[in-house]
């Protein structure tokens, strides 16, 4: 069944500043629903310059005010805007759908997964808030607190446009911090909800501001002498860029970057519970998640079996408008995105892959400009391949086989990122050698690569990822610094 859109036309584009929603005054900026590229889901007018100058402004003037509010004030303020997330989580789902691509299921379940990030950090005033230790001295303790950094600048991705701000913008609120966010470009209407949901859920005036516009916006947030620390997800390239910058000028980065994730599948996995996981994990949002699997090892025992059950699954993938319930894949992102990816399947082509597996994309009709790639998956034969290192962020999975245990965990870790993995046996032992060998921030066993709870910490190692991990506790680490107190009484003791 198809549902129809709710928006009847573009939704006009607003900029939140001190409180205030207004227009901006840059270049036109318009969002497209990139399975019917011609129709319009929001426009209107980028941030200049000017906006975050007042934008920063405005964020330091809140800082005090808010830092000041006790945590579990701050906190009602993220309980009341999840409750506002989750009562429009159908219809917000949906405007997410038409606006990034993904399934109507996974628009509506990160919707959901916003709320349940907001309800986490809303409820973090009744956690432990410090520590205290031991002194060698006597009538004295140490303690250590935590204070906010400051006006924190947020850079947040397309992929997952509610999610991946909340996550963002929840911990930096709770610890006492305000913000001034930039999304991508191409999804601004789902920023325009959460930040709509958090400015009716009572968060004062200039505490979270919202800016909408092109990397210029970005680069001005980043290079602003006033913001104290940046939260960036999105690709290597520029989360680089931004690092440096940001380490010029002494300022805290956390960067989440490009991932290349491997799915190990050993001789003794549940073959069917693992083609099951590795399709999800490379083909759901049409592979555009950081944590996607897109690279495929299986060891010689079970490889046949395997990859003809993976390709039989492949051909019958259902590619058309993620708003029809029975679709898997809807299209990606942008014009410029599916012809990064054509483009790194034909190079794999001439660095001698083997296609294994091509789904079907959608036919003429009202689909036919849409940004639609066919699941494909690629065999390598182990000469050097880019589709085996770059990150193409599409529905491509590159697969190599493995002669045992070892050489797959070798192959794992084959890659200048370390963000996730997914590790198919049945045998605790494997499975903790797993543990032990495969150098990645998020491992998963006998579950697809993809996924975050808001409880734990998330994020790569090696160049995955730069500064403190997120979400849970972790997120802690970057949102505060601590004071170390050395607490004695006041009067001279006896
Ligand atoms: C997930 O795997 O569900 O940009 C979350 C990304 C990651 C988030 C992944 N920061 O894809």
């Amino acid at each position: 069944m198809t549902s129809s859109s709710p928006l009847s036309s573009p939704v006009p584009l607003q900029h939140l500043i001190d409180g205030q929603w207004i227009a901006g005054g840059g270049d036109r900026l318009h969002s497209v629903n990139p399975a019917q590229p011609r129709i319009v889901v929001a426009e209107g007018d980028s941030a200049t310059a000017d906006d975050v100058d007042t934008a920063v402004a405005a964020a330091t003037r809140a800082g005090a005010g808010w830092a000041a509010t006790p945590m579990h004030q701050r906190g009602a303020v993220l309980l009341a805007a999840a409750a506002i997330v989750e009562r429009n989580a159908d219809d917000w789902g949906l405007d997410l759908t038409l606006e990034e691509g993904k399934t109507k299921a996974e628009g509506i379940g990160e919707v959901r997964r916003a709320a349940q990030i907001l309800r986490y950090y809303g409820n973090e005033g009744d956690r432990r808030s410090g520590d205290i230790y031991a002194s060698p001295r006597a009538g004295e303790q140490i303690l250590v607190t935590r204070k906010p950094v400051g006006v924190v600048g947020i850079i947040t991705p397309f992929n997952f446009p509610i999610a991946i701000p909340a996550w963002k913008i929840a911990p930096a609120l709770i610890y006492g911090n305000t913000v001034v966010w930039k999304p991508a470009g191409t999804v601004p209407l789902l920023a325009q909800r959460l930040a709509a949901a958090l400015s009716s859920a009572g968060l004062p005036a200039g505490v979270l501001n919202l800016l909408i516009g092109g990397t210029d916006i970005g680069d001005a947030i980043v290079n602003h002498p006033e913001v104290d620390a940046i939260s960036f997800t999105g690709s290597t390239t520029i989360g680089r860029r931004i690092a440096s910058s940001a380490a010029a000028r002494g300022v805290p980065v956390q960067a989440e970057m490009g991932g290349k994730n491997a799915a190990v599948v050993l001789d003794d996995a549940d073959a069917d519970l693992a083609v099951e996981q590795v399709m999800l994990g490379a083909f759901r949002s049409s592979g555009q998640k950081c944590t996607a699997t897109s690279r495929l090892i299986v060891t010689d025992g079970i490889a046949d079996r395997f990859l003809t059950v993976l390709a039989e699954r492949v051909h019958v993938l259902r590619t058309g408008d993620p708003t029809d319930d029975a679709t898997q894949l809807g299209p990606v992102v942008s014009a410029s995105a599916r012809r990064t990816i054509t483009a790194g399947i034909e190079a794999a082509a001439t660095q001698g892959a083997t296609t294994l597996a091509r789904g079907r994309l959608p036919g003429d009709g009202p689909l036919a400009d849409g940004y639609f790639v066919a699941p494909t998956v690629l065999e390598l034969d182990g000469r050097p391949a880019d589709v085996w290192t770059d990150e193409l962020f599409g529905p491509v999975l590159a697969v190599r086989r493995a002669a045992d245990t070892a050489a797959a965990f070798e192959l794992a870790n084959d890659s200048e990122f370390g963000l996730s993995a997914a590790v198919f046996t049945q045998d605790l032992t494997r499975a903790l050698e797993a543990v032990e060998h495969i150098d990645v921030g998020v491992l998963h066993i006998n579950s697809e690569s993809a996924g975050a709870d808001p409880h734990v910490p998330f994020g790569g190692a090696k160049k995955s990822g730069l500064g403190p991990k997120e979400q849970g506790r972790a997120a802690r680490e970057f949102f505060t610094h601590t004071t170390t107190v050395y607490l004695r009484g006041g009067a001279t003791r006896p």
